[in-house]
């Protein structure tokens, strides 16, 4: 009898026509193998092995850089169901126009099976996936990021409980380039790229759009959320998880070295980048980190900024995109040092100023997150860890303050909902415009917003403990253009106070849009700001909001009737707050 997964792999293989199938047992020894045919056929190129042992540099095609939302659908039958935010195709389209691309796809070439556990091997809030992928890179790249492997073999059995995952290269032409989830099957095809969240299956496509469809479903919360824990100098622990948009600092955050180590406050790393929340027995929401590893962006990262992944990422870790030095040492932008002599770029081209960056602005490291000194030890913790606050943020040069807390839940979904932040290099397309990205979920959720806001108001009601709700904006610029705050391990300061506010040993002062610090409220011991800038930090301007809520007003009337009573009432609430505060 066969089982259901080897029933899925002979179907895709009679579609696909490789000229092997090799099952991934995750082993050290299939990956040294899978290295050597790599550094053979020019896909890894060896860095310096007494300075980044067991380091790899990938070059990817340069068309295929970035994840590509244009071509990232969601099939439903329904066209309502994926919502105005995403782009749709029917299940039935869908497979007619991207099944042909796979139809002898992997012709010539080896078929790999690689099983995944999303989550602690041994949570109840774990899931399998299977990626069947024509690619060692992403393999490799999946062992990283996942629990891939034997692992998930067992876990899974001969269940027929998992995600399937289908991927080819194809021939990487942009014009054939397609990502298909089908949330209603839970299953998820992508042709045509082989870069990051396009390619690795399990990171975007089902921890985030198919697992937003699943915790929907089955009451959880699938985000875009960093993990970290804030250690307070009496030794005790406080979880907090954070949603801020692609490249938008969540990594930085989760990874920081805090700039109040001396008084006792420290941060520990769960995750990077996506978090699982369930309701937990104690009344908590708990969260676990469905991921294994970071896939990070290499720009701006340095010893001052990210001293921990720096050193997570001297050893067993893939360098994609970023520039080569002479010594074989990655290099990219901000990395510290300037512009070493016969630097490559991130295409292999001798380097010179007028090729502009030597890495590419969304080149990525993959690092097993255990390397880390950072790594909490309850970041495998089964059962999650308890969250005591939910930071949405994203990047903006104006309007949003440093820091503000919501009034309550509903007030704080509606902060969520109503987040802009400027584009980054992380997707394809224009940088530094300001869209809306309701909860850094824009190009994430498997559905209708609507729907998901619904389920945000929901899920307040579920857990009996909710977490307090914050909004950061650490990119407020000053006229000059520069950033008012300095970022990176001085948002612990931040931190602290969100831990106060918990706690209920810190005021605050109420704003027509929500809670900011008292004066004198936010530690700042031992930094020294530009006069004025702290107030700028936490300016309001209630005309300028007013502008921002016409724009939120337009975005979320997208939704019609699925929009929640609780957000139309948020922005009725908000407008009447502001008008208040324009009268004086
Ligand atoms: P994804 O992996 O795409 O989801 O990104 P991310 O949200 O993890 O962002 P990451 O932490 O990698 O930061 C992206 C960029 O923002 C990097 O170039 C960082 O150097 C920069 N950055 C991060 N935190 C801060 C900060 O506090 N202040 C400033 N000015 N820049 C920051
Ligand atoms: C993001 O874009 O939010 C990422 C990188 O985390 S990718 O895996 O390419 O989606
Ligand atoms: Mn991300």
């Amino acid at each position: 009898m066969s089982t259901p997964l080897e029933n899925w792999v002979e179907e895709v293989s009679r579609l696909t026509k490789p000229k092997t199938v090799v099952w991934c047992d995750g082993s050290e020894a299939e990956n040294n193998r899978l290295t050597e045919e790599m550094l053979g056929d020019g896909t890894f190129l060896n860095l310096n092995e007494h300075t980044y042992p067991k380091c790899y540099l990938h070059r990817s095609n340069p068309n295929d850089v970035a994840r590509t939302e244009q071509v990232t659908f969601i099939c439903t039958k329904k066209k309502e169901d994926a919502g105005p935010t995403n782009n749709w195709m029917s299940p039935a389209e869908g497979k007619q126009r991207v099944g042909p691309l796979f139809d002898g796809a992997m012709a010539g070439r080896t078929m790999y099976v690689a099983p995944y556990i999303l989550g602690p091997a041994s949570s109840p809030y774990s899931k399998v996936g299977v990626e069947v992928t024509d690619s060692a890179y992403v393999v490799a790249n999946m062992r990283i990021m996942s629990r891939m492997g034997r692992v998930a073999q067992e876990r899974l059995g001969s269940s027929e409980d998992f995600v399937p995952g289908l991927h080819s290269l194809g021939d990487l032409d942009p014009a054939k380039r397609f990502v298909m989830h089908f949330p209603e099957e839970k299953l998820i095809w992508s042709v045509g790229s082989g870069y990051g969240g396009n390619a690795l299956l399990g990171k975007k496509c089902f921890a985030l759009r198919i697992g937003s469809w699943m915790a929907r479903e089955q009451g959880w919360m699938a985000e875009h959320m960093l993990i970290l824990g804030l250690e307070d100098p009496s030794g005790k622990v406080t979880y907090m998880a954070a949603a801020f948009p692609s490249a938008c600092g969540k990594t930085n955050l989760a990874m920081m070295v805090s700039a109040l180590e001396g008084e006792g406050y420290r941060v520990w790393t769960v995750g990077d980048d996506i978090a699982w929340m369930h309701s937990g027995p104690d009344g908590y929401l708990r969260a676990v980190n469905p991921e294994a590893g970071f896939f990070g962006v290499a720009p701006g990262t340095n010893q001052k900024s990210n001293p921990n992944v720096m050193k997570a990422l001297s050893r067993n870790s893939i360098f994609t995109n970023v520039g080569l030095t002479r010594n074989r040492e990655p290099w990219w932008e901000g990395i510290q040092d300037a512009a070493p002599m016969g630097l490559e770029d991130w295409q292999g081209r001798p380097w010179t100023p007028s090729l502009g960056p030597a890495a590419h602005p969304n080149s990525r490291y993959t690092v097993p997150a255990q390397q880390s000194p950072s790594i909490s030890k309850r970041w495998e913790d089964p059962a999650g860890v308890p969250i005591s606050a939910i930071i949405f943020g994203g990047r903006r040069a104006h309007l949003a303050p440093l820091v503000y807390e919501s009034f309550d839940w509903e007030h704080g979904v509606y902060v969520g909902a109503s987040m802009a932040s400027e584009t980054t290099a992380a997707a394809t397309g224009a940088v530094g415009v300001t869209r809306r990205d309701p909860m850094a979920m824009l190009p994430f959720c498997g559905y209708n917003m609507g729907d998901y806001f619904g389920h945000w108001l929901e899920m307040g009601k579920r857990v009996k403990h909710p977490p307090r709700v914050f909004h950061v904006n650490w990119f407020r610029k000053n006229a000059a253009g520069q950033f008012l705050w300095p970022g990176y391990g001085e948002n612990v300061r931040v931190l602290k106070w969100m831990l106060e506010r918990i706690e209920g040993r810190a005021g605050a002062r109420e704003t027509p849009i929500g809670l900011v610090p008292e004066e004198k409220g936010l530690t700042m011991s031992g930094l020294a700001l530009a006069p004025r800038a702290l107030e700028e930090l936490f300016e309001v301007n209630a005309e300028e909001w007013k502008k921002d809520l016409a724009e939120v007003g337009a975005f979320l009337g997208k939704f019609g009737e699925r929009l929640p009573v609780g957000i139309r009432k948020q922005m009725e609430m908000q407008w009447k707050r502001l008008e208040q505060a324009s009268r004086g």
